[in-house]
Parts: C-alpha cells; structure tokens; sequence
C-alpha cells in the first residue's frame, strides 16, 4: 500500500503544494486522488480503458475549441458600463437613455481578415462591437472604427470577405488586404472606393483600441413612446483622443509584440486608468435625409459632422478586464437586430442583411439555439417566453403550459406579451414592385472619398499614397493595380498619379463612373487623425533606454514628470534584471534592450550611464531602437552621454524633435511629448 500522504515516486508523479482546500473532481463531481498519472497495470505497463478520469479529461480536451468567426475572429474583450448623461425621452423610450442610468456593458474589438492567431497591427478594419444590458433586453451597437463600409448591398459579402482573406488555393496571404484578389475585387466595385481610402489611411493601424473612433456605420431609427421616428447615426469617440502608429511601425510591432492592442487594453485596464469613449449621436428627420447630398440608407456614405454636428449622450468606460478569454470574449454573440424598445433598423440594404446573418453564424458557431443564457449574453432582465429544449438547454422550466394562447392560471398560465409595454416596431409605411437593383441614390462612389482625402493633413496624404504603393506593389497583376488607380483619378489627380509614380505605372484612363463626381464638397476636419489627437502624453508609453551608472535624479524626474501626465514608463537595459544608478540604487527594468524595440513605445529617452553607452552601441537592438525612433519621427530625450548611441544609428544630426535632459526640465519634455510625434523631421513615412 502507498502511503497517500508521501511524494511517490520519479516516474512523473508530482507533489503538488495545495493552497487551498477545494477538492478536485472529475467533471460528474467524484473526487480525485491523482489528476497526474493514468490508470495502469503495473509500473510500466499499458493504460486501462476503465479510467474514466482520464479519458473525461482527455475528451473534454479533444473538443474545447470551437469554430472560430468567419471574419473578425482575432478580438478581445473588455467589460464596463454606459452612462447617460443626456435625458433622450422626446426622441427613444430607450430605457439606457434616461439621464444617470448606468448600464452594465461587454465590448468586443478585432480585426476582421486575420484568423483567431493573427497579430493586431494588420492594416485593417476594426470591429467595435458593443453589448448594453439594458432593463429592457440587449442592445447590441455592432461597429467597426469606420464610418462606412466596402458594400453597398449585404449579398455581396461572401465576395468581400472571401476576396480579403487568405486565397483558397494557397492558403496566404493572411490578415492583410495587400494582395491580387482583395483589390481585383475592390477595382471591380466601385462603391468600395470610399472605404478603401479610410482602410490605406493610418485609421486601419490605430495606436491602440483606446485611441480609435467607433461608428454604428447605418443609419438606425429611435423611436419615442408616442411612435414619432427620427433617424439616428452613432459614434464613439475616444475621450483621450485619435492617435495611429505608421506603418513600418505596425509591420514591425507584429514581430515584436503581435498581442499589442490586447496587451495595450489589459495593461490600461488593470494599472486603474480605464479607457472611456463618449457616445455621440447625429439626429436628424425626414426632411433632412430627402434633402441630403447622399442617400441616407447608403452604408458607403456618411453624414457630415458640420452639416449634423453630433452630441454627446453618454460615456462608455472600460474598467475590468474578462475573467476567461473564451466564455467570454470567445463566446460572446452580437447581434444587429439585439434593439430594446425604442431603437429600431432602418432600410439599409447591408444592415438589413446583416440581421439574418448574425443569429444564424452563432448557430454554427456555438452549436445550440440555447447561446442566450450563456452568462456573457443572458439579458440583465427578466426572461420569460415559450422557446424551450434544444441542444444543450441549461434552465428547467416549471409549470404545464409551454404554448400561447393558453388558458391556464396563475403560475401554470407563464408569460404574456403587452402591445403598450412591449417593443413595437416603427409603422414605416413600405411598398413597390419586387425589384433586384440598386437605388440610382447609390450611384455616386467617389464624391465622398475625395472629401475624406481633402480633409487629409500633407502628412496624412502622404500616409494615404504610401499605403496604395505598398499594396498594389504586392499584386501580380498590372491590370489589378492599374484599375484603381483609375479609380483614384476621380477621387484626386495629384492622388493618382503619385500613386502611379509609386508603382512605376503609365497613368491609365480613368474608371467609367456612372455619375460625374463633385468636386464642391467641402472638407470635414472630423475625418482627419491629426486634426484629432490629444491635448497630452496621458496613457501613451515612454521607453527609456538605459544602463548602468546612469544619473538617477534624472531618471527619476523623467519617470516623475511622465507619470504626473498619466503615462506610463518602461525601462529598458541590457539585462531584465536592471540597472545600478549613479546614486548606488537598483532600477528594475521591464524589457531587454533586445525584446523592447522603441516601435513598443510613443516616444523615448536615451538616458545611458557614462561608461555603458559605448558597449550598448555596440548592440544591434540598440541601434535599431535609435534608428526606428527617429525614422518614426518620436521625440528623443538624450543626453551628451548618449553621443555613441546616435552615432551608431547613423543620426548625425538632432533636430527639434530631440530633447537634450541634461539642459531641458523633465516636464518641459513631457509637455512635448503631447504633441505625438516630430512630424517635420524628413524622412519618408
Ligand atoms: Fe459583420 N459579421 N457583417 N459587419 N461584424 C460578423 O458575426 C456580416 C458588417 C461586425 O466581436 C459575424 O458573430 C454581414 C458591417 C463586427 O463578435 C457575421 C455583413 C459592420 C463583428 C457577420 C456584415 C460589421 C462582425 C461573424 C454585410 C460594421 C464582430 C461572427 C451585410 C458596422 C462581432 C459573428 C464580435 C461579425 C456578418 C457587415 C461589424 C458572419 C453578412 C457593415 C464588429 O455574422
């Protein structure tokens, strides 16, 4: 007999600490005396069929994955509430519109292209999906971080999505539009022009999900208890302002971190500075949407913040992180058609599309009707209704009756619907012929795309180029990369032939568009990152690389003056384990000058002892961390002690967007630091 309460043996049996009392058992609740050793005859022979521990645990192991999303499989998830701030009552009897009520939420943001492993900073789209818990049932706002969207009708789709993703011959590329078949799709739809631009601007690589605008994109109706409608768009706007990475930053981040934004989320969350977005409403009538320049049911087109400006209602706050990344984040499911009383769809071809699609993929994805009551989509509220059993059905309904009517009594009787409390959709007054077109409203696709390219700073414009020429460079096909720019001949000639200068291409005709483009829209500062940044360095990164015998009373202040403005430090030195200061005292360090690259970081300080800065110069990571920073255009802190380190890089020359700290005050470099980046500093982005 063994002793139970001694280790047994070398054979791989362990001798666990416990530390606590909670026994173990097997998924049916019988207690377990050893979860590390399969059952066996004797010492070294085979496995027993009988043990049913081991193979309830190797079972449940063999199916824990489920399919993942057709698109925006890679997400992440955070949890929060909403505030009202603004009483709605004459426009929604949305209960989460009352002034002061707060309401309990669960956001999802992801790329959409990219397979579940995929890394964050692909140039790409954003989904910003939202679930509000509201008093009445669900509300899902199910976004993305751009206003419009590539299609103009939700059976065109597959074609869109199965164009983006991965060619089904080959298998690549992956989580990335650059390539043949994304942009033979999108030169052979014209409508996808508009949202093309946004994708090749830096809004498709934010800094993080916490410096990103969200948009409902369609145009939904709120509706009031007396059954008045108005037509509504949402926005989120991130209370600390828009901020993107560039893009050799982004390619490099994948390597260096491919979990960036969720790291970046889970980081911001659990240090105590919850990120916040406002949401913003643009309200607007009949009257209105006859009048505008585009249809309002368009999805490729958006409603001018200057001609409907958008007020603030309420604010979003993140502030606890997800318990379980899979029952949560994985297993959350949104829904277009979740609306409480009050909110109702409008006729928007893809919207109205989107809302078959979304109850029907959580049917292949979660594999049961009975996906409600998974506790990260069970409503808040009450819930009573006749849909019973199926697969997997966790309640046990009491009582006889299970169909309406039905005329039993009290708790026999269950629920009732009520026509003057219960939801009640818009009486929109609907008829015509069964047709299979398009509106001529749709027709015009580039008006609004040269507005968004107007409304580009010199620098953003100069993004915008280089994201076509790195993309069609990736295609094959000349034809492919000649047709857009055919398309971009609509949107800006000076747009078009820089791209064409970029790809080494004759400047071809332009597309045939179906109506004469306009050329009278004014620009929108609203559209622009840089016109929309923020007022301070509050929750951006600095990384200081450092060594030993660096000065400690600056390193100090540094660290001081960054915190003092809600941003956070990193130190990076050659070792993990850190550095000694002049003072004597151990500064611990964060990364190893080889794995914290300074594309990990807004700015950075190159703060060396004396006698180390020749032999971190010798460092490759080292000088890559110079030379990234200042071909990014970061604002640099240095001292003289960092001369070996400059020169290593190659930057023979600082220019106004370096800091020397051994003359410049530790706030007057951080009060810099709000404005981003050095961006006169000329080099090519
Ligand atoms: Fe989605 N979309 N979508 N989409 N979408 C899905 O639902 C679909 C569209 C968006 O974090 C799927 O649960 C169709 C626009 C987000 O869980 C699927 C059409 C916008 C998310 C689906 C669209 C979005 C999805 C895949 C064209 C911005 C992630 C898995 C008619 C306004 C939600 C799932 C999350 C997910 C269908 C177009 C946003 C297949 C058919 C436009 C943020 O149902």
């Amino acid at each position: 007999m063994t002793d139970p309460t001694q280790p047994r043996g070398l054979g791989g049996e362990i001798h666990q600490p416990v530390e606590n009392d909670e026994l173990m058992t097997s998924a049916q609740g019988i207690p377990l005396s050893d979860d590390q050793n399969s059952l066996r005859v004797g010492d070294r022979g085979p496995t027993l069929m009988e043990d049913f521990l081991a193979r309830e645990k190797i079972f449940h192991f063999d199916h824990e994955r489920i399919p993942e999303r057709v698109v925006h499989a890679r997400g992440y998830g955070a949890r929060g509430h909403f505030e009202c701030t603004e009483d709605l009552r004459d426009l929604t009897r949305a209960d989460v519109f009352t002034k002061g009520r707060k309401t309990e939420t669960f956001v999802r943001f992801s790329t959409v292209a990219g397979n579940k492993g995929s890394f964050d900073l692909a140039r790409d789209v954003r989904g910003f999906a939202v679930k509000f818990y509201t008093r009445e049932g669900n509300w899902d706002l199910v976004g993305n971080n751009i206003p419009v969207f590539f299609i103009q009708d939700a059976i065109k789709f597959p074609d869109l999505v199965h164009s983006v993703k991965e060619a089904p011959d080959r298998a690549f590329p992956q989580a990335q539009s650059a390539h043949d078949n994304f942009w033979d799709f999108a030169g052979l739809t014209p409508e996808s022009i508009h949202m093309t631009l946004w994708q090749m601007s830096d809004r498709a690589i934010p800094r993080s999900f916490r410096f990103m605008e969200g948009f409902g994109v369609h145009t939904f109706r709120l509706v009031n208890a007396e059954g008045d409608s108005h037509f509504v768009k949402f926005h989120w706007k991130p209370t600390g302002g828009l901020q993107s990475v560039v893009w050799n930053e982004a390619v490099k981040i994948n390597g260096a971190d491919p979990d960036f934004h969720r790291r970046d989320l889970w980081d911001a969350i659990n240090s105590g500075n919850p990120p916040s977005w406002d949401l913003g409403i643009q309200v607007f009538d009949d009257k209105f949407a006859e009048e505008f320049e585009f249809d309002v049911l368009d999805p490729t087109k958006l409603v001018p913040e200057e001609q409907v400006p958008v007020r603030i209602v309420g604010r979003l706050t993140l502030d606890t992180a997800v318990d379980n990344d899979f029952a949560q984040t994985e297993q959350v499911a949104f829904h277009t058609q979740n609306i409480p009383p009050g909110i109702d769809v409008s006729n928007d071809p893809l919207l109205q599309g989107r809302n078959f699609s979304y109850l029907d993929t959580q049917l292949s994805r979660l594999g049961s009707t009975n996906f409600t009551h998974l506790p990260v989509n069970a409503p808040r509220c009450p819930v009573a209704h006749f849909q019973r059993d199926g697969a997997m059905q966790p309640t046990v309904p009491t009582g006889r009756a299970n169909y309406e009517p039905n005329s039993w009594t009290g708790d026999e009787r269950g629920p009732r619907a009520d026509a003057t409390k219960g939801y009640r959709s818009y009486e929109a007054a609907e008829q015509g012929p069964k047709v299979r077109h398009r509106s001529a409203t749709f027709a015009d696709h580039y008006s609004q795309a040269r507005v968004f390219w107007i409304s580009q700073t010199p620098v953003e414009q100069e993004h915008i180029v280089a994201a076509y020429v790195f993309e069609l460079s990736k295609c094959e096909k000349e034809s492919v990369r000649a047709r857009i720019v055919s398309h971009l001949r609509h949107v800006d000639e000076q747009l078009a032939a820089d791209v064409a200068d970029g790809l080494g291409l004759d400047l071809p005709e332009p597309f045939e568009a179906a109506v004469a483009p306009r050329t009278d829209l004014p620009a929108s500062d609203a559209l622009s990152i840089l016109k929309n940044g923020p007022s301070s360095f509050a929750g951006r990164k600095l990384g200081i690389l450092t060594c030993d015998g660096a000065d400690a009373d600056l390193l100090n202040a540094v660290q001081q003056a960054v915190t003092d403005a809600g941003g956070t430090v990193e130190v990076i030195a050659p070792t993990v384990g850190g550095v000694t200061l002049s003072d004597g005292s151990h500064l611990p360090a964060q990364q190893r000058v080889e794995g914290g690259p300074s594309v990990l970081y807004d700015a950075v300080a190159l703060l060396p002892g004396d006698d180390c800065a020749d032999d971190l110069a010798r460092k490759a990571s080292a000088n890559n961390f110079v030379s990234d920073a200042y071909a990014h255009q970061k604002f640099i802190g240095h001292l003289p002690a960092a001369a070996p380190l400059l020169a290593a890089a190659g930057v023979d020359a600082v220019d106004d967007g370096f800091v020397d700290l051994s003359a410049t005050d530790a706030d007057a470099f951080v009060a810099k630091l709000a404005a981003l980046r050095f961006w006169e500093r000329d080099v090519t982005a």
